[in-house]
């Protein structure tokens, strides 16, 4: 066992940007809610831990809080724990939500996530309305890491359902599970298709804020932008690797596969993003877009003070409502075209019976003819006229 990991030099990103909001965030202290969310058993747990255990580490002022909050379908944990550094101030909120399962048409497994995250911004809103604006109770979600299963392959129909969802609504980061289950090369791979995937089918996904005025920093951030999704290892055991150092990570016979190695994956990264340098771009975001979203798309279809609405007025069925009137659109020209087909094969059909008619009617003209002829030639021949 070594000694918890040495303090990051570079410490929480508050500390480290100094504009407006840095200063407001720095009075008052700032809320910060993350999200882990997808099917069971990608490690999700695991990563909080692990990024507790990394970031978190007992030399940096923090305290961690468990609170069960049992939501009667979400059933999602909420960890607390609030860093402090110099005299800046960060309440720290993790949610974990429970995996759904990874068959199709499971709407129901994943549905109370996207509620759990409307029903935030909701309660967000109530309270602003409030004539007196207490402290209010903030559970807006800032980040949404969305865990993608290391298939190798792409993205599943379920995860593109889910994702398109959670894009409109949160800052959704999509990260790789179990990275060390797949070879550098088919990571590699995977990762290029789930960003093909990610813009083919319009998933909005969070876009680092790159700064104009710092080279440095918008270097950074066009660095994270080009490792999306975040290929991640968690693993809170610290092991040995071959070279003698104590690293948190996974053993196996070939070596060991380090958390914190960003030739292994992209951990580092991820949590450069969430903890230190986009800190604040998440909170601003959500707050000035996810937020607002909510807040206008609810004030268009209630008045002030009024309770949440009725189903079909709510933004979110209101999505399902689109879905469904393409779905059925879409059935309608289907039908359509299926009927023109029919409709042309009956027209052939038509045609066709009619050219049978019709020669069936000059054969019939053809042998009344002959018939003609015949009795012309009878009458001759018996010479009755
Ligand atoms: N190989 C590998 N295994 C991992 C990794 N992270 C977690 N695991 C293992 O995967 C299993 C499930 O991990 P959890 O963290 O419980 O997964 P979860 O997503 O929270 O699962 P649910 O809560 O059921 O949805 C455990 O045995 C972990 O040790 C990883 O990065 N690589
Ligand atoms: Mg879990």
């Amino acid at each position: 066992m070594s000694a918890a990991p040495a303090p990051s030099s570079d410490g929480i990103g508050i500390a480290n940007l100094p504009n407006q909001r840095h200063k407001i965030v720095a009075k008052s202290g700032a809320h910060f809610t993350i999200m882990v969310v997808g099917e069971s058993g990608l490690g999700k747990t695991t990563l909080v831990n692990t990024l507790f255990s990394t970031e978190l580490s007992p030399t940096k002022n923090y305290n961690k809080r468990h609170l069960k909050q049992l939501d009667k379908l979400t059933e999602v944990e909420i960890i607390k724990a609030e860093l402090e550094e110099k005299q800046f101030k960060v309440k720290l909120t993790v949610i974990d939500t429970p995996g759904f399962g990874d068959y199709v048409n499971n709407r129901d497994s994943w549905a109370p996530i996207v509620d759990f995250i409307d029903d935030q911004h909701e309660a967000y809103m109530r309270q602003e309305q409030q004539p007196e604006r207490k402290e209010k109770t903030d559970l807006r979600v800032h980040a949404c890491l969305y865990f993608v299963r290391p298939t190798g392959h792409t993205l599943k129909p379920l995860d593109i359902e889910i994702m398109k969802r959670l894009g409109t609504r949160v800052n959704l980061i999509p990260v790789v599970a179990k990275a060390d289950t797949l070879t550098q090369n088919d990571l590699h791979t995977f990762k290029q298709r789930i960003r093909e995937v990610i813009a083919a089918q319009g998933i909005r996904i969070y876009q680092p804020l790159i700064e104009t005025d710092d080279e440095a920093a918008a270097e950074h951030a066009r660095m994270l932008c080009d490792a999306m999704p975040f290929s991640i290892i968690g693993s809170t055991e610290d092991v040995q690797t071959a070279d003698g150092r104590v690293v948190k990570g996974r053993e196996y016979l070939w070596g060991v596969a380090e958390v914190e190695n960003e030739d292994h994956c992209d951990f580092k990264k991820l949590r450069s993003l969430v903890i230190r340098t986009h800190m604040l771009d998440l909170i601003s975001t959500t707050e000035d877009f996810h937020y607002e979203n909510y807040r206008q798309q609810q004030m268009e279809t209630r008045k002030f003070g009024e309770p949440k609405p009725r189903k079909l007025d709510n933004p979110k069925f209101k999505e399902e409502e689109e879905l469904l009137r393409k779905r059925f659109t879409e059935q309608v020209k289907a039908e359509e075209a299926r009927f023109r087909q029919w409709e042309q094969h009956l027209i052939a059909e038509r045609d066709r019976l009619n050219k049978d008619l019709e020669l069936a009617h000059s054969a019939i003209k053809a042998l009344e003819a002959e018939l003609d002829n015949l009795q012309v030639g009878y009458g001759r021949g018996s010479a009755r006229r």
